[in-house]
């Protein structure tokens, strides 16, 4: 899928499914319409995370869904995701390039302006930016508050690059941050700890699309 009709992106984080696996809450959200996924799970083991990327990559293929690695470009090409996600204290941008080739997507994390153009620059194909709102799921403590829609708007008119909102997200806030420019709008909580993952999928999913004036 072409990274600029990403609308919904799910990011995986175990510890916040309850009683659900995550193959259980990514199968429903696929389900549910979702477009991207991330393999994330952080503090558990490489190996975990390879034999569960391992399963995911199996059934997002099968769907369609373009699945990303969460930091490690050892395990995004072991399992042959789509691509990385890197953050500021990972990898930088153009050595994930380099060690996962031309075809790759890399997206990367930024907060401010000065370090989404340097992303963009350095040859992201989309960048990630939040926390939008406040969120508990990221143990960040300039994230519990959340840097607003109007940063997206910033960093969406300072890039070319499709900006996807992260933090706090759910079908009831996602409007302003489409309006803000946001190509889609990335969640763990809102999915994986719904009661029904895959109607949150879909309220999320319609929630972007009536922002986008096509819903
Ligand atoms: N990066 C910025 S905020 C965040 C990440 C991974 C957590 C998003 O989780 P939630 O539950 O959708 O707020
Ligand atoms: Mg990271």
């Amino acid at each position: 899928m072409n990274i600029s009709d990403w609308r919904t992106y799910l990011v995986t984080q175990a510890s916040l499914s309850g009683e659900r696996s995550t193959v259980a809450v990514v199968s429903a959200a696929i389900d549910g319409g979702i477009d991207v996924v991330q393999l994330r799970e952080k503090g558990t083991s490489a190996r975990s995370r390879y034999e569960l990327g391992l399963e995911l990559r199996e059934l997002t293929a099968e769907a369609g869904v373009d699945l990303i690695v969460n930091d490690r470009v050892d395990i995004a090409r072991a399992i042959d995701a789509d691509g990385v996600h890197v953050g500021q204290s990972d990898l930088p941008v153009g050595v994930a390039r380099d060690l996962l080739g031309p075809d790759a997507i890399v997206g990367c994390s930024t907060s401010t302006i000065a370090k989404a153009r340097k992303a963009e620059a350095d040859g992201a194909d989309y960048l990630g930016v939040g926390a939008v709102y406040g969120t508990s799921s990221k143990d960040v403590t300039d994230e519990k508050v959340g840097i607003g829609p109007k940063r997206i708007a910033e960093i969406s008119d300072a890039v070319s690059i499709p900006v996807v909102g992260i933090g706090g997200i759910t079908a009831d806030n996602a409007g302003p941050v489409v309006d803000a420019g946001a190509t889609g709008v990335a969640v763990i909580s809102e999915i994986t700890a719904a009661p029904d993952p895959r109607a949150a999928t879909e309220s999320l999913a319609a929630a972007v699309e009536t922002s986008k004036g096509v819903g």
